[in-house]
């Protein structure tokens, strides 16, 4: 039966046959093993520094890059792991550039906020709060001066939308009509701060009027809803209307960083949010129109999980950097 045979089903879902739910059900879980492997590398000191994590965000990197084709762009943050992986990274590349290995996506060079591969449509991670937005405007203009019919996506916090950074890249974009859709993960929190004391609006997609572009304000944790409004973003965006504002209301389960002791929100709050797990949520919305079974679900997610597992494996057996090889891609012009 195709999906559009499903009884009593959201239209949203409805969209998305079987193979394409697979498929963003895989990077979903993809995600989250990738997030919590990195949280035990961390733990068990394989790599320094610090990171950012996005397990809870899950539906919101899968659901907008969905309806993105090949040759598309995206641009992410420092909360970036799950940007990349939706857009159909390599994990086991993911891990080796995570703890520093010469075989990682940037040779070990960026780490876990820098990652990027230009050929797989991933400009890059950033670790300037904000620092993708004014890329996204420059992307936009190559796309337009080039007529190679791209859209660039690019994703910031609620935080990110308080500063001058994106307001300006707003306007641009859309006084040139550039192809970018702007995805904004509110998660609730820049850094320990709650929006409620950082806007004077209830939500960061009502500002998108005063740019002149569409603002949606979606449930970022409910996968087939966001990739049916992030597909008529793309749409216009690809169509030469010009930029569109997303909003995707959604939840960090963990900390800021590694240093955040957590002592801004209630384990209530927390509690609440992880009952409202994307994952889960689309698992159940699958079973109860018997579009997959509990066994085939289990499947998707077992295989994730060796998938990452290897990954781990492989990145950690991968050798160092040779230290002759410091300076090699350093250059000034
Ligand atoms: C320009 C800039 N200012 C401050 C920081 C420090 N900083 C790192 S993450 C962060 C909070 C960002 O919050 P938000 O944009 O909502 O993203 P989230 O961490 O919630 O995903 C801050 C203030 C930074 N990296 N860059």
């Amino acid at each position: 039966m195709s999906a559009d045979q499903k009884p009593n089903q959201r239209p949203e879902l409805a969209a998305l046959d079987d193979a394409t739910v697979a498929q963003a059900l895989t990077r979903m879980h993809l995600i989250r093993k990738f997030e919590e492997a990195a949280e035990a590398s961390y733990m068990r000191g394989l790599i320094h520094g610090t990171m950012h994590l996005s397990i809870g965000q899950e539906a919101s990197a899968v659901g907008t890059t969905l309806p993105l084709e090949a040759h598309d762009y995206i641009l992410s943050t420092h909360r970036g792991h799950g940007h990349c992986i939706a857009r159909g990274a390599e994990p086991r590349l993911m891990f080796a550039e995570f703890f520093g290995k010469e075989t990682g996506y940037c040779k070990g060079r960026g780490g876990s906020m820098h990652i990027a591969d230009v050929e797989g449509g991933n400009l890059g991670a950033n670790g300037i709060v904000g620092g993708g937005l004014p890329i996204a405007v420059g992307v936009g203009m190559s796309i337009k001066a080039q007529k190679n019919g791209r859209v660039c996506m690019v994703f910031f916090g609620d935080g990110a939308s308080n500063e001058g950074a994106f307001h300006e890249a707003l306007n641009m974009a859309s006084i040139w009509k550039l192809p970018v859709v702007f995805v904004c993960e509110n998660n609730k929190y820049g850094m320990s701060m709650d929006i409620g004391r950082a806007m004077a609006v209830p939500n960061v997609a009502d500002r998108a009027s005063a740019y002149g572009m569409p603002g949606h304000c979606l449930d970022g944790n409910d996968l087939a809803g966001v990739a049916a409004v992030a597909k008529v973003a793309i749409a216009r965006a690809r169509s030469g209307e010009g930029p569109s504002l997303i909003e995707c209301k959604t939840y960090r389960w963990r900390g800021h960083s590694k240093s955040d002791r957590n002592l801004y929100r209630s384990k209530e709050e927390i509690e609440e949010w992880r009952n409202q797990d994307p994952i889960r949520r689309l698992e159940d919305e699958l079973k109860a129109h018997d579009r997959f079974d509990a066994a085939a679900l289990m499947k998707l997610e077992e295989d994730a999980q060796r998938d990452i597992d290897a990954a781990v494996e492989f990145a950690r057996a991968c050798p160092d950097p040779d230290p002759k090889d410091l300076t090699r891609d350093v250059y000034a012009l």
